[in-house]
């Protein structure tokens, strides 16, 4: 009997453990330094063992500007995602980031505007200027042009003429008013070579079929500007790549946001002990009602899952509306500690 209760505990943690795996973030990087910070060289928030940006394109401008990486005309960044020590090249990645073509111009076509995607090589020798590759030279993912048009772009060889047979150019998706900010993310899988999951601003988008995203073309993780104007520069935030598919959004983000916060918990406590589409209006655990439970566990996200500060309370009825009453204080005495931090 012992050992059925051990092997139960060994699949539970098994189980959690191939959970975790699933939804492992191994880059991050949202830019939080000194305006002027350089890029190139630096590691991200969330990092691979020891990898840096290494910078391609030309000379243009690569550095942090108001929390957000900004690049210049033809300017790429990128990092090294093979396999390190004990970490392995996952076969399954989701990449996203924030994305903002600022003065980013010209006219569509194929790789011009900001680019979100993967290098199969950063350095090209027969390239010009000598050994500096274009920004988008060896790159396969998604573009977003000036009109707020977004491309599927793979394979830019650049030898001063594009080679057009090698290179796919497919409008798959565009943003309703180009300026300002935008999400993009999608996930790619090395073993087909394909791409999924594609969400614009968090719109779904029909991924088209292609064979693109090799082990090969995706040896480096990054994102480039392209521009038909010197001095324009466009930026790039919360730069992200995910082992596998992650959920859309964080857990008790209720309101699909992006971020738990009082506006969440209010979708909750106003579906207080009500039926709700599953996973939807405060249900967390996707039964379909909202109870103690999902209470616990939106707690639970809203600490960014520390499990510090208030107790769980258990399932009982007065402890349940004190628990309600006192999430607000709570949540308030957070978001006072969160204001006196220094930023
Ligand atoms: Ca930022
Ligand atoms: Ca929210
Ligand atoms: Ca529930």
């Amino acid at each position: 009997m012992r050992w059925h209760a051990s092997a139960l505990v060994m699949a539970a943690v098994v189980l959690e453990a191939a959970i975790c795996q699933a939804q492992t973030t191994i880059v991050q990087d949202s830019f939080t330094a000194s305006d002027g910070t350089a890029l190139v060289g630096r590691s991200p928030d969330v990092d691979l063992p020891g990898s840096m940006y290494v910078a391609h394109g030309g000379a243009w401008e690569r550095d942090i500007v108001g929390g957000n990486a900004t690049l210049g005309a033809d300017a790429g960044l990128d990092l090294s995602i093979a396999s390190a020590g004990s970490y392995t090249k996952p076969t399954t990645m989701t990449i996203s980031a924030t994305i903002n073509l600022g003065t980013v111009g010209g006219s569509d076509f194929s790789f011009r505007g900001i680019g979100l995607g993967f290098n199969s090589t950063l350095v090209d020798p027969n390239a010009y200027p000598t050994g500096d590759a274009l920004s988008f030279q060896h790159f396969t993912g998604l573009v977003v042009n000036p009109s707020g048009s977004v491309r599927l772009y793979g394979y830019g060889d650049y030898e001063g003429t594009l080679v057009a047979n090698t290179t796919v150019d497919t409008v798959i998706g565009s943003f309703a008013t180009p300026g300002g900010n935008h999400s993009v993310r999608y996930t790619v899988d090395t073993t087909t070579g394909g791409i999924s999951n594609i969400y614009l601003d968090s719109a779904a988008v029909t991924a088209p079929s292609t064979t693109l995203f090799t082990d090969a073309a995706t040896a480096y993780a990054g994102f480039n500007a392209q521009s038909n104007s010197g001095g324009s520069l466009g930026k790039v935030d919360n730069f992200t790549l995910y082992d596998g598919i992650p959920p859309l959004f964080p857990v008790g983000d209720f309101d699909h946001n992006g971020s738990v916060d009082l506006t969440d918990y209010g979708i909750l406590k106003s579906h207080w002990f009500q039926t709700v589409p599953g996973g939807t209006a405060g249900d967390i655990d996707g039964d379909g009602f909202v109870n103690i439970s999902d209470f616990a566990a939106f707690k639970l996200a809203y600490q960014g899952g520390g499990g510090t500060g208030l107790a769980v309370p258990t399932p009982e009825p007065t402890t349940m509306i004190l628990a309600i009453a006192a999430l607000p204080m709570f949540l308030f005495a957070r978001r006072r500690r969160l204001l006196r931090r220094p930023q």
